[in-house]
């Protein structure tokens, strides 16, 4: 194993955390089980770079598993972030930046007319969920295979990222009785579409995937399976619900919806509008979301939800999206990437890449892969191999098949040509 993988530091740290926290990492992709390495402990972080506590400097394509669009530590963000600062951490109570937060995402997610702020993605798809039940009066729910919607019970059904990763089929400690009102289906697949709504004819609450999926690798969905999706839950009285942690404001500025010009009944945001802090959110149409409470009766709530300092990195980060330049640059850095990664796969073989502005896998098989079949499908020992090459030449790749890299508007040409290399020297 490379010296930067035994560097003493993180190793040293892994040892003590061993011991205090499950598995030493509180969140399990990053222990780096599945890549057969030992967790990295991270110092800082700066445009696309991370450095490790031994000093190790990595080209990031985490990017915290989203939010980095702008890269790490953007001046405006933590102006925004010292400024708030001095006002206060946390009130409990309203503040000027929720306002105008809520303000921004209504103006800028089409099918978003009010919304409701929480702290992190999977607050967001839990409390869509009930919305939606409460909305539809009915109680299942259908998802897609290898979509990952956070870890409520109702979601850890044939569930991508973590659970794909680690190799866990059902989680222990989640009633059977949760499950069994979540359908789960193929991603792509519109006859399973039918025949589950055939089955369960106006007894789904709703529908819920992520767009353009990021937690199995990355899946694109097939043209019209989007539109199609819309169509049969309207026709069926169930809710359509975009689940954009991963695609808000990263693959367009107003998300998968805007870039497929769909319009989901529901649309649950995640850390992206946090610039980096912990948020989440989810809105949609106004006569669902006015059921929420104070307004109406669905109960949910949190005490920093909507707190200004999460507000305020957020907000400065929206506001800079909006240039437009932004997403010409992000989606040209992806397709330099792109591009040298596909020219490498035609080389060598086994190899697919799949990507969209903002969001790219590599996938080690001959097959498009086009659901979660396909993906578990993929040689996963090759992929650890690789991840391990990379990170001895410095760059921090998703450890896992089962998740979607991140480019940002500062990775540099140089950067994205190193990247290309490392991944030539490593297959
Ligand atoms: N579930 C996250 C990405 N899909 C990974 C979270 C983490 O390990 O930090």
């Amino acid at each position: 194993m490379s010296t930067t993988l035994l560097a003493s530091r993180s190793k040293q740290l892994a040892e003590r955390a061993e011991a205090v926290i499950p598995g030493g990492v509180n969140s399990p992709v990053r222990a780096l089980k599945a890549v057969g390495a030992s967790p990295i402990y991270f110092d800082r972080a700066d445009g696309p770079y991370l450095t490790d506590v031994d000093g190790n400097r990595y080209i990031d394509y985490v990017g915290s598993w989203g939010p980095m669009v702008l890269g790490h530590c953007h001046p405006r963000v933590l102006e925004a972030i010292e400024s708030t600062l001095a006002h206060g951490t946390s009130f409990g109570a309203p503040c000027r930046q929720e306002v105008e937060m809520a303000e921004l995402i209504c103006h800028l997610v089409p099918s978003i007319e009010m919304v409701r702020m929480v702290n992190s993605g999977t607050e967001a798809t839990m409390s869509a969920i009930r919305l939606a039940r409460a909305f539809t009066k009915r109680d299942m729910i259908l998802k897609f295979e290898g979509c990952y919607h956070g870890h409520a019970d109702s979601f850890l059904a044939k569930a991508g990222s973590g659970l794909a990763t680690l190799g866990i089929s059902s989680c222990p400690g989640v009633p059977e009785e949760a499950t069994k009102l979540t359908v789960t289906i193929p991603f792509n697949d519109l006859d399973a579409v039918k025949k589950a709504f055939k089955e369960h004819s106006k007894e789904i609450a709703a529908v819920i995937l992520e767009p353009v999926v990021g937690n199995a690798g990355l899946i694109i969905p097939k043209d019209g399976f989007l539109q199609a999706l819309r169509e049969v839950t309207e026709k069926d009285g169930a809710l359509l619900i975009f689940d954009e942690v991963m695609t808000g404001f990263r693959v367009a500025l107003g998300g998968a919806q805007a870039r497929f010009d769909i319009k989901p009944d529901l649309t649950t945001l995640g850390k992206i509008i946090g610039g980096g802090l912990p948020v989440g959110a989810y809105g949609g149409r106004k006569d669902i979301m006015e059921m929420i409470a104070p307004k109406g009766s669905v109960y949910q709530a949190g005490t920093l939800s909507g707190n200004p300092l999460a507000m305020a990195a957020g907000i400065a980060q929206l506001k800079m999206l909006q240039q437009a330049e932004t997403y010409v640059k992000l989606n040209n850095k992806t397709e330099l990437l792109a591009t040298g990664l596909k020219e490498l796969a035609d080389k060598k073989g086994g190899m697919k890449v799949a990507h969209i502005t903002g969001m790219i896998t590599v996938f080690f098989t001959d097959k498009e892969v086009v659901d979660f079949e396909a993906a578990k499908k993929c040689d996963t020992e090759k992929f650890a191999k690789v991840w391990r090459k990379l990170a001895e030449k410095g760059i921090y790749w998703p450890p896992s098949q089962f998740e979607a890299a991140f480019v940002s508007t500062v990775h540099s040409s140089k950067d994205i040509e190193e990247t290309i290399k490392a991944f030539a020297d490593s297959i």
